[in-house]
């Protein structure tokens, strides 16, 4: 299924050879072989394997030397051949290369990655296609000497189909990643948090027959005054030229039905639903759901539930709740690095449940699948985000389509988890016309590709110029989301926690009010008075005196602070206390407690849920 983002993608040339596909749905379901493991690397700054000695690039040339790093081998002892994989050292995939090689902690730039298989079609597969769950933040992608394709942006999915292209031994796959910051890309060259490079998540070999269910989505139909229970059912395949039969099944609640595509393979239905078991936090109850059609089927656990907004209230299966959140950011701190497994994701949203959340920010770019995946599981509510983050080329068509292509990716890949809520298009960007133009196209582009979500951002506050203690959140943006959102941090950017105890709020918008992010660093510890910087005690403090402003919000309904665990970040180099570790964490990167985060749970288990609205 070519998206609109994708069409403008290859448009726009974006990709070197082909472009990367969009990924299948639920990947994990699938027949497949994993090529996760040691792979062999060549780390090449100077992008020597891309480019000739006068720097024009080897893709393009006819009979490209050996400086390409393509798995070749000398044909006899008089051949020049400058590199070798097989002499080369190794680096786990997944896993990025920062955390593995003291050598490549702080390397930004190119490394070659190179594996080994051989392959036997599986009984009754008749395709294949090479799935990456995410490189960061270029992958070009070669297959037994010839380029697949490129894919940019670092967080998401894609896979290349490759099809009568494989042997049945001896297959060589190499990807070029490069993780190089640009202005002009998605994030941009300025952000708060590690720029972990590699082959960060699975990459898998999966085989399917001729005709696929490439994706599908089975959700609650939006609510309709008066109308019955509905799921909404639509299916894209790929591979039929005709009509074909798609049959959707979820026994558990004696549910089945059976559409036909059009020609282009896309269908759509709705099933009347009365007994389904809403997913709740409570209860948060998935249903086995299988589609089938011809040879194909794939099987997934789905939960059903409603997200809305109404005036000011966030209502889940139609009644008021307060978003008792936290965010974090996608680090497994005691391994060390990127989080990739279903284990980091039960390590994370393990803490955030301890911590009484029914909610979770994933900050600041899409996750892998299991956080979803988990949390559906665990009944935690999500907010995902694209890494449109502080500045961007606002005005640059090419930046545009890669955030559309970045959000594109994430939505196709978790909207049929019910945990997923909220699709965030961005985080602080400063308030400008072309900037909420591109925003806005964002939103647009989230709302035509899911219409069961809430949409949002993290704006900014403003202060009133003639009244320091009142701020003001009047941000034009605003006008498009679903949420109030926004980050602030009076008391450690701002002035003292003091200050806390005075503020007024002027809010330019009759909306739920979520505050994305608060807090204050605070060394795991550290102990001083609450006025003490770095400490636990003015952490303490700082939430203390937060919650205590919030409450007095009428319209306050969620909150997710800044931020569950410390993580890596190349900004904050205070020698003994920061180390290259953002300290907002409630809990410290040796995976011990602060006393703040005892603050926010006593808040969250006591007091919370009274601030969801209910009249
Ligand atoms: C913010 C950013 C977040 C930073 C945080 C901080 O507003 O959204 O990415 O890490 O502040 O610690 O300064």
């Amino acid at each position: 299924m070519k998206t609109n983002a994708f069409r403008a993608l290859v448009a726009l040339g974006f990709a070197s050879g082909a472009c990367a596909a969009p990924a299948m749905q639920n990947v994990y379901a699938r027949t497949g072989i994993t090529l996760d493991g040691k792979w062999h690397v060549i780390v090449d700054p100077y992008e020597n394997g891309a480019y000739n000695y006068r720097r024009e690039p080897l893709d393009a040339s006819p009979n490209p030397s050996s400086g390409y790093f393509l798995d070749r081998r000398a044909a006899d002892r008089t051949e020049l051949v400058e590199y070798d994989f097989d002499a080369s050292p190794t680096l786990m995939v997944p896993g990025d290369w920062n955390s593995q090689q003291e050598k490549l902690f702080w390397y930004e730039g190119t490394v070659w990655y190179r594996t080994r298989f051989d392959h036997s079609p599986a009984p009754g597969m008749q395709r294949q296609f090479l799935h990456f769950g995410a490189a960061n933040y270029q992958a070009d992608v070669y297959l037994n000497g010839a380029k697949l394709g490129r894919h940019v942006g670092g967080f998401t999915p894609f896979e290349f189909e490759v099809t009568g292209k494989l042997k049945p031994t001896g297959n060589s796959l190499v990807v070029k990643v490069d993780n190089t910051r640009h202005a002009d890309a998605v994030p941009t060259v300025n952000t708060d948090w590690w720029n972990y490079g590699g082959l960060t998540r699975d990459v898998t070999l999966v085989e399917t027959p001729r005709i696929l269910v490439r994706d599908y989505q089975v959700q609650l139909a939006p609510a309709r005054a008066a109308a019955a229970t509905r799921v909404a059912v639509s299916v894209q395949l790929d591979g039929a030229s005709a009509p074909t039969p798609v049959t959707v099944e979820i026994p558990e609640a004696g549910l089945r039905a059976t559409l036909t595509t059009d020609a282009a393979g896309s269908g759509r239905t709705e099933i009347p639903a009365r007994n389904l078991s809403a997913w709740s936090p409570q209860q948060p109850k998935l249903y086995e759901v299988r589609i089938s059609s011809g040879q194909d089927r794939v099987v997934d656990r789905v939960g059903f539930r409603r997200i809305e907004v109404r005036g000011d209230q966030v209502l889940l299966n139609g009644r008021p709740v307060f978003l008792r959140g936290i965010s974090l950011h996608e680090e497994n701190p005691l391994r060390g690095g990127r989080a990739y497994s279903e284990e980091d994701a039960r390590l994370l949203l393990g803490w955030a449940k301890e911590l009484g959340c029914n909610f979770v920010r994933l900050a600041h770019y899409p996750h892998n699948e299991h956080m979803a995946r988990v949390a559906d599981e665990l009944g935690l509510m999500l907010w995902e985000e694209t890494p449109v983050y502080w500045t961007i080329a606002w005005t640059n068509p090419d930046t545009l389509a890669n955030a559309t292509n970045q959000l594109t990716e994430l939505i196709t890949r978790d909207r049929n988890r019910a945990s997923v809520i909220v699709w965030s298009v961005a985080n602080e960007t400063p308030v400008s016309e072309p900037r909420t133009r591109f925003l806005r196209s964002l939103v647009d582009t989230a709302r035509r590709l899911d219409a069961t979500r809430l949409v949002s951002a993290a704006m900014e506050v403003h202060v009133d110029p003639a009244d320091n203690d009142h701020r003001i959140v009047d941000d034009p943006f605003g006008a498009y989301t679903d949420l109030l959102s926004f980050n602030q941090y009076i008391g450690w950017y701002d002035g003292l926690p003091q200050k806390l105890d005075r503020i007024r709020w002027t809010f330019a918008y009759d909306k739920p009010v979520m505050i994305s992010e608060f807090g204050a660093d605070a060394l795991q510890g550290m102990h001083g008075d609450a006025l003490t910087r770095f400490s636990e005690e003015y952490q303490e403090d700082l939430y203390r005196r937060t919650l205590g402003m919030l409450s007095r919000i009428p319209q306050w309904r969620g909150t997710t602070p800044w931020i569950l665990v410390d993580f890596r970040s190349p900004r904050r180099p205070l020698p003994v206390i920061q180390d290259g570790w953002n300290r907002k964490g409630l809990i410290g990167e040796n995976g011990v407690k602060k006393k703040a985060f005892y603050v926010l749970r006593d808040f969250y288990l006591r007091d919370a849920d009274a601030h969801s609205g209910s009249r």
